[in-house]
């Protein structure tokens, strides 16, 4: 199912499978008038709060530049096409995409370039048919590995202050490795973990099926069947959502929240988390800007549209770590909560 799926988009991307399917070209390229920026803003999970806060960091930009945003989700490739083709039949010149699959870069590419709208990727970057990232669209993300690291370190660091005996503990990695940023951010993260001296053969992933919490959850709840006799466990994965769901079978095994330290990434998606009266297993976050990311990206698309300045091709955010010590006020001075 899933490969002549991705081959009916990829001709759909092309072109090639109807006449009627070419838009009506945009009101830019027929109008003599200067056509007021209209710009697409495509997310694979809107209910994602980390996508909710990139669409935040959006609309601040169309208020700064007064363009016209469209908001849409995007869960799978033919939801992206129709997306694709309903800005264009409203006017529009460009859009970013966080893409529902790498996979579907070439088709999404060729549907853009067909219908002449400009094209920025967020977060997941595209792979080609070789499975070689496609350095040419411009891309802005995560400097997943350093990101990654950090998250190893910091519970590295949380590990040592608890003294636990490392007899007693393991680390449970969701991954989730069809995904390259995801499986870089495990990466860097499982990589220093093991840099730091934490054994190599105490570390067992857990690959998630699905990028929510019940996808997390079952596949630590499979792990955790696996190790009755770990006591304690450090939790890492490539998102809050990820760890989450891995700290939610932890507790459903019957581990207490002192027994257990997990640090998510994105900060957005942990905020409820961090506010609870007592505190969990979940311990913190890497933070990276949502609604930068979701600004930078409109402004890069803004400038193209308007002034012709082709933005940088690959740009990269940092992360800082949040905890329920630091969280409210790191939040409220990255806009993400008043
Ligand atoms: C991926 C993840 C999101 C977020 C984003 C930066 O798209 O699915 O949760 O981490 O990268």
């Amino acid at each position: 199912m899933k490969i002549p799926a991705l081959f009916v988009l990829l001709l759909a991307g092309l072109g090639l499978l109807s006449a009627c399917s070419k838009p009506a070209a945009t009101s830019a390229a027929t109008s003599a008038a200067p056509a007021a920026v209209k710009i697409g803003y495509l997310v694979k999970q809107p209910e994602e709060p980390w996508f909710q806060y990139e669409w935040k960091g959006a609309d601040a930009a169309a208020k700064k530049y007064g363009h016209e945003l469209v908001k849409l989700g995007v869960q799978d490739g033919e939801k992206v096409m129709t997306a694709i083709d309903s800005l264009v039949a409203g006017g529009a010149q460009g859009f970013v995409i966080c893409t529902p699959d790498v996979r579907l870069g070439p088709a999404i590419a060729a549907r853009a370039k067909l219908t002449g709208l400009k094209l920025i990727t967020v977060d997941d970057r595209f792979v080609s048919a070789d499975g070689s990232f496609m350095t040419d669209i411009p891309y802005l993300g995560m400097s997943a590995s350093k990101i990654g690291a950090a998250q190893g370190s910091a519970l590295y660091a949380e590990f040592q202050k608890r003294a636990w005996p490392v007899a007693e503990t393991a680390v449970c990695a969701v991954t989730f490795e069809e995904l390259d940023t995801a499986r870089e951010r495990t990466d860097g993260s499982i990589a220093a973990l093991k840099s730091a001296g934490f054994p190599a053969d105490r570390i067992f992933k857990a690959p998630q099926k699905t990028t929510d919490v019940p996808g997390s959850f079952d596949a630590a709840g499979i792990l955790l069947t696996q190790h009755p006799g770990v006591k304690h466990w450090l939790v890492l994965g490539m998102n809050d959502t990820a760890v989450l769901g891995a700290v939610r079978a932890t507790e459903g095994r019957g581990f207490a929240a002192e027994n257990v330290i997990g640090i998510g990434i994105n900060g957005t998606d942990c905020i409820d988390e961090l506010r609870k009266a007592k505190p969990t297993g979940f311990h913190g976050s890497m933070l990276v800007s949502a609604p930068s990311e979701g600004f930078n990206t409109s402004e890069m698309l803004y400038h193209w549209i308007k002034d012709g300045t082709a933005p940088a091709l690959d740009t990269r955010t940092t992360g800082i770590l949040i905890t329920r010590e630091n969280f409210e006020a790191v939040l409220r001075k990255e806009g993400i909560i008043e």
